[in-house]
């Protein structure tokens, strides 16, 4: 197929890793042979810019079924009035939304970044915390649960236009109906970014915001295991408002390719296996969660209700940070990454906290029993994170237990 050895030696090295290695990163996931054959298809060349039956170039009436497919399956999926699945990633989901909704300068709520939101969601270094004027809501000091309480006085306080739920590295579940009725009471819109999530409500096991948020954004590639890529569902009074925002006031031509492995994803994800998926990504997070509590690991919030938990290392050693945790786990063959936890003394980049997901993993096939083991792993490598010797065994057995779990035979 190509002689192309340099590039393609690389990509063979990152499907071994990907084999052999302890995926733990919560927005990651293994996704199917057939998302993976339509995101390589002939659908790359093709430009298409517009919507399907109104694009600028010819050529596109087979790009037009893709396109319609795709958001004819997303809208079936979560019941949504009306699709777009051209965003290129979450981040330009988010972006597209605001723009469709807001003018420069306007008041919006958000989470907080060192909460768990999102860097889109208002952050100072991000174009939405730039172009909007974005007050920060967070979690209560008592349970680190979202305060409502706080939301309300804030949405009182500052009467936004819109109000923006949604997490990305939040262990509970995110009821949309009291933000609804915060958000009826100061007349703002509200949209959920479910990019975390849209796995666990297309499998039923969160409450789906379709219907209930005026907007909603996700990412296609996280617990809903398709490509990389984002997608807005709005109600049909948006859809105009919302279609402009992308195109042509964000993105220019659509990735179809990547589309089309949408439309693959949306159609595994309808189906009682994926829902049987999603619920088993839940039991095998709170089966880990315990598990690490057993080792003396805090957990963020006492627990967890969806993909991920958050780890407060400090009550298992005080002076271990993330950073060293994250490149110790590295190390041995477990992946996950660093995270600042609800009022973290340490900066973003050292931090106390690991964030830890089981999306693809259970993927792989694996259930409680593994988890137990992962945790169990996880503790040793952390008991002595500087110890190369103790590293390399426990990558022998980290490949051990993948070799019964690869996702890409
Ligand atoms: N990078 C994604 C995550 O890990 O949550 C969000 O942008």
């Amino acid at each position: 197929m190509t002689d192309d050895r340099e590039l393609f030696d690389i990509l063979d090295r990152e499907l071994e890793r990907q084999n052999t290695t302890l995926q733990l990163i919560a927005s990651e996931n293994f996704a199917s042979k057939a998302v993976l054959a339509a995101t390589g298809s002939v659908l790359t060349n093709k430009y298409s810019e517009g919507y399907p039956h109104k694009r600028y170039y010819g050529g596109n009436a087979i790009v037009d079924e893709v396109e319609d497919l795709a958001r004819r399956r997303v809208c079936e999926l979560f019941g949504a009035q009306h699709a777009n699945v051209q965003p290129h990633s979450g981040a330009n989901a988010n972006l597209a939304a605001y723009l469709a909704v807001l003018d420069p300068g306007d008041t919006v709520l958000g989470m907080r970044l060192d909460q768990g939101g999102h860097l889109t969601h208002g952050s100072p270094v991000n174009i939405s915390g730039k172009f909007y004027n974005f007050v920060s809501y967070g979690v209560t000091d008592s349970d680190e649960r979202l305060d409502l309480d706080q939301l309300e006085a804030l949405a009182k306080q500052h009467r936004p236009k819109l109000i923006v739920a949604g997490a990305t590295a939040y262990p509970r579940i995110i009821d949309p109906a009291p933000i609804r009725a915060i958000a009826d009471s100061v007349g703002a819109l509200f949209m959920f970014d479910a990019a975390h999530i849209a796995g666990l409500i297309a499998g039923g096991v969160h409450p789906n915001p379709v219907g209930v948020a005026d907007i909603v954004t996700f990412t296609t590639h996280k617990t809903l295991r398709g490509p990389r890529g984002g997608a807005i569902l709005c109600k049909a009074e948006l859809a105009s408002a919302v279609d402009k925002a992308v195109f042509p006031g964000l993105q220019g031509g659509p990735l179809e390719h990547v589309i089309a492995a949408k439309a693959v994803a949306f159609r595994e994800a309808s189906t009682a296996e994926f829902a049987a998926y999603a619920a088993q990504i839940v039991t095998n997070a709170r089966a880990l969660a315990a598990g690490l509590a057993g080792e003396g690991f805090r957990i963020v919030s006492g627990g967890t209700d969806n993909h991920l938990m958050l780890v407060d290392l400090r009550s298992f050693d005080a002076e271990l940070t993330g950073k060293v945790a994250q490149e110790a786990l590295d190390r041995s063959g477990i992946t996950l990454n660093k995270n600042t936890i609800p009022g973290d003394p340490r900066s973003a980049f050292v931090t106390s906290g690991l964030r830890i997901g089981t999306p693809a993993v259970t993927t792989a096939g694996m259930t409680e029993a593994e988890m137990a083991h992962i945790a169990r792993l996880i503790a040793a490598v952390l008991r002595a994170p500087d110890d190369g010797a103790l590293a390399a065994e426990i990558r022998e057995e980290v490949g051990v237990l993948c070799s019964k779990f690869t996702p890409y035979p």
